[in-house]
Order: C-alpha cells, then structure tokens, then sequence
C-alpha cells in the first residue's frame, strides 16, 4: 500500500494558491479563513481511502486526486460548522482553536461555505473534458453531502429530524452524519476506474458498511458520554460487536465482487482507524 497523502496535500496547495490568489482581492480574510482550517493538520482519511481504491479497482490514483480534494474540503467545511456554537460549540479542534474562535462566527460559517462551493468547483473544472465523470461524480458527492447524506444524518443528531428514539434512529444517524462521505470515497473511486454500475453500487454500499462500523466503534470506545444516538443506548455491549462483525462479514463479501486486489481496502481502513482513534 502507498501512502497518498503527498499527492492530496500537493494538490490542496497549489489548488489554494491559485484559486486564493484569483479571489483574494475580494476577502483575503475569508481566503485565510478557510486556509486555516484545510491546512490545520487534518488526517486527510478520506481522501486517501479514495486514492486506495481507485488503484485496488485498478485505476490510476492521479485520476482520482481532484475528486479525493473535492471530499477533503466538503468534510472540512462540515467540521467547521459543526464546532459552531449553535452546533458543537466547541473551541478546540485538532489541538488547535476553532475556526470560529479565531475568525469568528460570520467568518467560520462563510469559509465553511465557500469551502462547499469549491468542491463544485474543483469537479467541475478538473473534469472539464470528461463529461462522463463530471455528471456522476457531482451527483454521488452532492447526494453523500447534502440532505440525504452527512447533512441530514447532522440534522438527526441534532434532534431536528424525526424523533426515532431506537436503535434504527442511531443507525440512519450514523449513516449520514459519517458514513455517507467515507462511501462517496469509494463509490466515486469506482466512478472514476469505470466500473459497471452494480460495482459502483458495491463499492458505495461498502464504503457505507465501513463508515458505520466505524462510528459504531467510536460508541464503543466513547460509552461513558452516553450520547442518545451512541448505538450503546439501545445495545449491549456483546451486541453491539455482534454487529460489528456481521458488518466486517459483509465487507468481506462484498470486496469478493469488486476487481481482484479490493481485499486490501478493508486493511487500508481497519489500519488507519485504529492508529487514529
Ligand atoms: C455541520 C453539516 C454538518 C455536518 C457535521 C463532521 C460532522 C458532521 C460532525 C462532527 C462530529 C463527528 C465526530 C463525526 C464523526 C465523523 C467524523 C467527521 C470524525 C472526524 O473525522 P477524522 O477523524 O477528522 O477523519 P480529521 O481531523 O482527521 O480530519
């Protein structure tokens, strides 16, 4: 397995200095705003995990680079919001102040947006000349980041969405609010390595398996918080990793359909969780 992260973080910047430079003239503070929180020492997990697959699908990772950037904003722009004080309201992330912290309110929430807006742009523009990317990588994007994916997953958490006090409430949770972008990770890989559409589906669906599980670990590990949408509140512990390996089973079925090499997809993720949690 390589590493990809030098790829991504290249591109981040260069992308920045460009595009910062072009619109700087009209609020260097919000270009710096967003630059704060892009270049704050993020993980860089899901763009990583995108490159990974492209290659065990057999494609090339530099294909797939613009569209693993387009996540990394999307994800940055929901952490962002999410520390806001109508929100989280939290003043450290990554070691460091939040954004609203330093820029305050006004500011965190427009580089939040503009950082949305960018990942648009940057599908948009770097697939210019390959129309039959463009259409469906915005699609599985916008539909992983918006009110069916990780922003109505936020909504739910947040008790703003209908009140399914039970275990399915947690798990469509978790389905949205951090599952959805890890599987627009794998579903545009596939995408982007053209493979047929029930693969493209497979992959989606794994990336989703992974994505849950790995917020049903977090509950594990974060019991003692007792968050209502912690799957915890609703089962044992002995249930819960009962789950877990039923959601393992199904990766490990589903990686058999993909192209030969995809097996390696479940350690890139199994690896870098762990490391990070
Ligand atoms: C505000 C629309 C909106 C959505 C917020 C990001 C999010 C949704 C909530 C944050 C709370 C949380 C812990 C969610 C679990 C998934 C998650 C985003 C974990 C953090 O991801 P890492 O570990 O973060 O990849 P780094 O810092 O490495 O980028």
């Amino acid at each position: 397995m390589i590493s990809a992260s030098e790829d991504i973080e290249t591109f981040l910047r260069q992308h920045f200095a460009k595009r910062g430079g072009e619109t700087r003239s009209l609020s260097p503070q919000l270009v710096e705003a967003m630059a704060y929180s892009l270049f704050s020492g993020g993980k860089r997990f899901r763009p990583n995990l995108c490159l990974q697959a492209a290659m065990a699908f057999g494609g090339q990772a530099q294909e797939a680079i613009p569209y693993a950037a387009a996540i990394e904003l999307i994800h940055t722009y929901s952490l962002i919001h999410d520390d806001l004080p109508s929100m989280d309201n939290d003043d450290i992330r990554r070691g460091k102040p939040t954004n609203h912290k330093i820029f305050g309110e006004a500011l965190a929430l427009l580089a939040g947006d503009a950082l949305l807006t960018e990942a648009f742009y940057i599908i948009a523009q770097s697939y210019s000349s390959r129309a039959q990317l463009s259409g469906p990588l915005v699609l599985c994007l916008s539909s992983a980041a918006g009110m069916s994916g990780m922003v109505g997953g936020q909504a739910m958490d947040m008790s703003l969405g209908a009140p399914l006090h039970s275990i399915e409430g947690a798990l469509l949770t978790h389905r949205g609010k951090t599952a959805a972008l890890i599987a627009a990770a794998l579903e545009g890989a596939a995408v982007i390595t053209q493979l047929n559409t029930s693969q493209i589906e497979v992959a989606r669906c794994l990336g989703e398996s992974l994505g849950i599980a790995f917020q049903v670990r977090d509950d594990l590990l974060d019991r003692e918080m007792g968050s209502a949408n912690s799957v915890l509140s609703y089962w044992s512990e002995g249930e819960t990793n009962a789950y877990l390996d039923d959601l393992l089973k199904d990766a490990q079925e589903m990686v058999q359909t993909l192209p030969p090499g995809s097996e390696e997809l479940l350690t890139f993720f199994s690896y870098n969780r762990e490391r990070q949690i």
